[in-house]
């Protein structure tokens, strides 16, 4: 019986690393969200190599873009993705800076969440194009719940640029 069960809910996590093996850590974290049992992984962007955007003296990037049904709430599902960020070495102190792996809760459904510690959709996410370009790939159709813009649409306002 389908009844009863918990509500699933849509969401887009980020995936970023430009430490080690950016690849093989990109590839650990979503076999980590794989394997958790409240979390249903349902696409998978490809990933890419991508030039630093901020502080430029740094590693390129793997990027990608997952998108998962969760029963979490967009809090629990944070603090998920913070213990798997910690448990793969990431240590705080290295905002904008080099990293083991990052993971952002792009977008949560159709939700506008602006608490301390959790704005979704992810702020910087329609200046991305690291971002952008795999979310594009598995998302397209998907409206900006704030700018009531398609992932094409703000990929496009991007390119324009
Ligand atoms: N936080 C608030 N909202 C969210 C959310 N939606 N998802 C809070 C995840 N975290 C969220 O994040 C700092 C705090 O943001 C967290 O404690 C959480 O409570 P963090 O991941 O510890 O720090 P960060 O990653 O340095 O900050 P942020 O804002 O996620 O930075 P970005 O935007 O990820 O920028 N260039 C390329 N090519 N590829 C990259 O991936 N990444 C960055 C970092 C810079 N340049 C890059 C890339
Ligand atoms: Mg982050």
């Amino acid at each position: 019986m389908l009844e009863g069960k918990e509500k699933r809910n849509i969401c887009f996590i980020g995936i970023g690393s430009n430490l080690g093996e950016p690849l093989s850590h990109c590839l650990d974290a979503i076999a980590t969200v794989v394997s958790l049992e409240q979390i249903t992984l349902t696409k998978q962007s490809s990933l890419y190599k991508t030039e630093p955007v901020g502080f430029r003296d740094q590693g390129w990037f793997i990027n990608g873009v997952i998108e998962v049904k969760t029963a979490h709430t967009p809090r629990t599902l944070l603090e998920t993705l913070k213990v798997i960020e910690y448990e793969m070495g990431r240590r705080s102190g290295e905002r904008w800076g080099p990293r083991v792996i990052d993971l952002d809760i792009l977008f949560y459904g159709q939700e506008i969440i602006d608490e301390e510690g959790l704005v979704v959709p992810h702020p910087e996410l329609h200046k991305r194009g690291f971002v952008l370009v795999p979310l594009n790939e598995i998302a397209s159709y998907v409206i900006h719940p704030v700018f009531g813009v398609s992932v094409q649409g703000l990929l496009r306002r991007l390119d324009d640029k």
